[in-house]
Parts: C-alpha cells; sequence; structure tokens
C-alpha cells in the first residue's frame, strides 16, 4: 500500500542533549513539500563531523536533532515540482546542495552552493521541519539526518545513482570518500611522480590517499598518532606510515629530512587546529600546496608562524572535495561501478541502527574506519 501524501511512522535516532547517547525514538515524517523529497534510508556511514556535532554544545538549542549526512535511500514520495527524482529511484543524499541557479552553481571551478545557508538552519526548508518527536519539532542536521528510517531533504540535495549500485556501500561516498579522494583531484591536483602526507587516517583520510594513488603519486606518507590505522593505510596505498611520538624531531622535520625541502601535496585531515601549521610546515618550502579537509570549529582561529610563508606555500581549503555535488557525486557512483575504485577497505563493520550508540563508541576508540548502518 502506498505511503504517499501520508504521515510516516517510523524509527529514528534522536539527540536530546549533546553529549547524551542516542535514543532509538519513534518519529513521524510528514509528507514532502514542494521540492523536497520523501526518502526511505537504506544505509547511512557516521562521519569525523557528525562525531563533532554529537558533542557540540552549540546544539543544544537544536535539540532534538537527527544526526547523520552520508546517506543512501529510495525515494518513497516526492512534492509538488520535483523533476530529477521519482518515486522508486535509488539515490544518494548530498551534504552540499546544488541549486543549479546561484553564482557558485552557475561557475563551473566553484563546489559551495549560496543555498547552504538553509543547511545551516539545520531545518528541512524556510517552512521548518517534516519531522516531530514527542510533539516536539525534531531539526535535521545541515537540513538532511540520516540516522533515520526516513527523511524529507530538498531536490537539490539529492541525486539519482546507477540502478545496480550496492546502496549499503555508496552511502560513504557521500561524503567521506567524495570528500578525501576529491581533495587530492580537484583541490590539490596531485600530479604524477609527486610525494604526499596525509595526517589523518580515518575513512577521509584513506580517501585522501586513494585519490593521492589515482593521481599517480610516487611517494604517500601516511602520518597518525593511533598505530592500528596505519595497515589499511597501506592496503589503501600508503608507501610509509609514520606516528609523531615516535620521533625526538617534530614530525614535519621527520618529512622536511625525509623529502629535501617537504612533501608536495599535504593534507590536514584530523580536524585537529594544532595539527595545521605541522601540516603547513610539512610541504615543501618552495611549492608545497596544503589542503585543510578537517573540520574545525568557527570559532577558532588558527596560529601560524609567519616564517611559514616567507616561501612558495600554498595553503587552502576543500569542502566536499570540490565536487558540485548534484553533477558529480553520482559520477563518482558510476566510477565505483566500473571499478575505478576500491570502497571495501573502509568500510570496517556493519550494524542495524538500534546499535548506534555502539558504532559511535567504535569511531571514538579509533577502531573502525566507517561503520555503516542499516535499518
Ligand atoms: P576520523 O575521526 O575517522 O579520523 C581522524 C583521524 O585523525 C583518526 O585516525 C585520528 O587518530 C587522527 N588524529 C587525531 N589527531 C591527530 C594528530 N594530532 N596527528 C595525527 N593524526 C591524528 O574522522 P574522518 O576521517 O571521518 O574525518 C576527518 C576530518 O575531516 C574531520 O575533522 C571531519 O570533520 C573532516 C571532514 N571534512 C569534510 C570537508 O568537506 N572538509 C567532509 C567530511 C569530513
Ligand atoms: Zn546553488
Ligand atoms: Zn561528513
Amino acid at each position: 500500500m502506498s505511503t504517499a501524501g501520508k504521515m510516516i511512522r517510523c524509527k529514528a535516532a534522536v539527540l536530546w542533549k549533546p553529549g547524551a547517547p542516542l535514543d532509538i525514538e519513534e518519529i513521524e515524517v510528514a509528507p514532502p513539500k514542494v521540492e523536497e523529497v520523501r526518502i526511505k534510508i537504506v544505509a547511512t556511514g557516521i562521519c569525523g563531523t557528525d562525531m563533532r556535532s554529537l558533542e557540540k554544545k552549540e546544539f543544544t538549542h537544536l535539540c532534538p536533532i537527527i544526526i547523520g549526512h552520508e546517506g543512501t535511500g529510495i525515494v518513497e514520495s516526492v512534492g509538488e515540482g520535483v523533476s530529477t527524482v521519482k518515486t522508486g529511484d535509488k539515490v544518494i543524499i548530498l551534504c552540499l546542495p546544488q541549486c543549479g541557479k546561484c553564482n557558485t552553481c552557475l561557475n563551473s571551478k566553484n563546489n559551495i552552493c549560496t543555498e547552504i545557508k538553509l543547511s545551516m538552519t539545520h531545518l528541512t526548508s524556510e517552512a521548518g521541519s517534516r519531522i516531530t518527536c514527542k510533539g516536539k519539532l525534531v531539526h535535521q542536521y545541515v537540513s538532511i539526518g540520516t540516522f533515520s528510517e526516513y527523511t524529507v531533504i530538498k531536490e537539490m540535495s539529492v541525486a539519482k545513482i546507477d540502478e545496480g549500485a550496492p546502496l549499503e556501500k555508496m552511502c560513504i561516498i557521500g561524503c567521506g570518500f567524495a570528500t578525501g579522494y576529491g581533495a587530492a583531484i580537484n583541490s590539490a591536483k596531485v600530479t604524477p611522480g609527486s610525494t604526499c602526507a596525509v595526517f589523518g587516517l580515518g575513512g577521509v583520510g584513506l580517501s585522501v590517499i586513494i585519490g593521492c594513488k589515482a593521481a599517480g603519486a610516487s611517494r604517500i606518507i601516511a602520518v597518525d598518532i593511533n598505530k592500528d590505522k596505519f595497515v589499511k593505510a597501506k592496503a589503501v596505498g600508503a608507501t610509509e606510515c609514520l606516528a609523531p611520538q615516535d620521533f625526538e624531531k617534530p614530525i614535519q622535520q621527520v618529512l622536511f629530512d625525509m623529502m629535501s625541502g617537504g612533501a608536495d601535496f599535504c593534507f590536514e585531515v584530523t580536524g585537529n587546529p594544532d595539527t595545521v601549521e605541522t601540516v603547513l610546515a610539512s610541504c615543501h618550502k618552495d611549492h608545497g600546496v596544503c589542503v585543510i579537509i578537517g573540520a574545525i570549529a568557527s570559532w577558532v582561529s588558527l596560529n601560524l608562524n609567519s616564517q611559514l610563508f616567507f616561501s612558495g606555500r600554498t595553503l587552502k581549503g576543500s569542502a566536499l572535495g570540490g565536487w558540485k555535488p548534484k553533477e558529480e557525486i553520482p559520477k563518482l557512483v558510476s566510477d565505483y561501478m566500473a571499478k575505478k575504485f576500491d570502497l571495501e577497505p573502509l568500510i570496517t563493520q556493519t550494524l542495524t541502527l538500534n546499535k548506534i550508540n555502539e558504532a559511535v563508541q567504535l569511531m571514538k576508540n579509533g577502531q573502525c574506519i566507517r561503520c555503516v548502518l542499516l535499518p
């Protein structure tokens, strides 16, 4: 029996207070309005950014909220005016929107659509939220909220993907993989034969390594304080692995010496503000490019020694790997189907949504790369 036009009652992992465990609750998900799409979530990953949001005191006023932004699903129904997806389509959820109309969307080089302002409200649309729980309005993290059986999102934040694509793996393309892989290919533009250093070996950092390897880098040095991450880093393409605590010299000095002046391309993928200066200093003094991927809290100002810029180094940011979401993320899914890269090493656990607190604990303990949650 079709559920289109009706309220759907289903389960979601709801955050009632930052830092508290998630509660599996029954929620009500209203039908989609104009330019909105209601999606049955099939799989969702947990990203480092979700981990930060679960603890974020600044989210107190947004609670109850459904976190999660790395997801795939099947379109249950669409609101008026929706033309790019239809009921039954396999889709990937986009953690950055692409409205197709703003200055960013009309510029072929840019990818941060001005409609990102909606994501900052953590609501379905300007008209509020389609989700309620125990009579309260529920926010959706970056206007998405994938830790749920159903969600309603704007058409500009969802894209149809290949019919044959395995949704339980494709979810991690939605943020982690696209972000890391694209940071190497699009943001840094890693060149064949170059040297790279990647700081932080979670799902995003490992995807940077996959991107560096695909771009033909000859040396990829993986750096993490957690040595358990080294096996996977080597499996996806790292040529050497270093733990900063194993050296007497600062790690940037180690890298400077190893590569006669520093690495051609360096990536910050820890989200730790103190690491930024180290990563920048690890870049080649004459031409090194440093890409900051790690999401650092908005109120943090970086402390960078001015002498680092008495050089030819470049410091730049990267959001969702520089991809134009609606246009290019489905192409990454097709590239996976064409076996251009492998995602299996990144998915270390699969659990059901009601075990989400176990998955969060695995991430906290550094025991997992990506844990995929299924309904
Ligand atoms: P993760 O928590 O799985 O991985 C972080 C890794 O960094 C872990 O392996 C840690 O052990 C390691 N680490 C922590 N501190 C240090 C240190 N001082 N030196 C070396 N290694 C360290 O997270 P993730 O891979 O899912 O995400 C990584 C970051 O990327 C995180 O900050 C997240 O918020 C950010 C992100 N940014 C975007 C974007 O568009 N820019 C998208 C997705 C995620
Ligand atoms: Zn736009
Ligand atoms: Zn993410």
